[in-house]
């Protein structure tokens, strides 16, 4: 007579020859930063700043894109993450922050991220506010009397 008996798989522990090789998951790369910031009046090719994606595989290449941004021409990202000033004027008064989307890429993994770039607000008057400075100082020592000189060659120069 035939005997069946049955054991469940579970319940068998593996032949302790057994080699169990874990493969290296291909992890998607993070975004450290997602605001920027940069002063208005900035030069072309002024850095805004980078954001900071990092890859937890070992020698992976990170490539960036800008899926979409609500001014184009203002920013551009490179080849590092960073964005770089693309237009000549950046005015605080006019725009003060740009929305960017942008596509990190491990050659595998997708991640989309929006980065906003604020503009900080510089003084757009420094020449007026130097030349009324200097003007004043001007006033000032001339109704003091330390400046005669432009007066004093006046009467010389009439008087001869
Ligand atoms: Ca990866
Ligand atoms: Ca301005
Ligand atoms: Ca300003």
């Amino acid at each position: 007579m035939v005997e069946s008996v049955f054991i469940s798989l579970d319940t068998v522990a593996p032949p302790s020859n057994t080699q169990v090789t874990v493969l290296d998951k291909n992890d998607p790369p993070t975004i450290g930063q997602t605001t920027l910031s940069i002063k208005e009046n900035s030069p072309l090719g002024a850095l805004a700043g980078n954001i900071g994606a990092v890859d937890p595989d070992v020698g992976s290449v990170l490539t960036y894109s800008l899926l979409r941004a609500d001014t184009p021409d203002a920013f551009r990202i490179d080849a590092t993450g960073s964005f770089i000033v693309k237009s000549a004027v950046l005015d605080f008064e006019t725009k003060s922050s740009y929305v960017y989307k942008v596509q990190v890429s491990d050659g595998v993994n997708l991640v989309p991220a929006d980065i906003t770039i604020t503009l900080l607000d510089d003084n757009d008057n420094v020449s007026g506010a130097v030349l009324h400075g200097a003007c004043a100082a001007f006033i000032a020592l001339r109704w003091c009397g330390i400046i005669r000189t432009p007066w004093a060659f006046l009467e010389r120069t009439l008087a001869s």
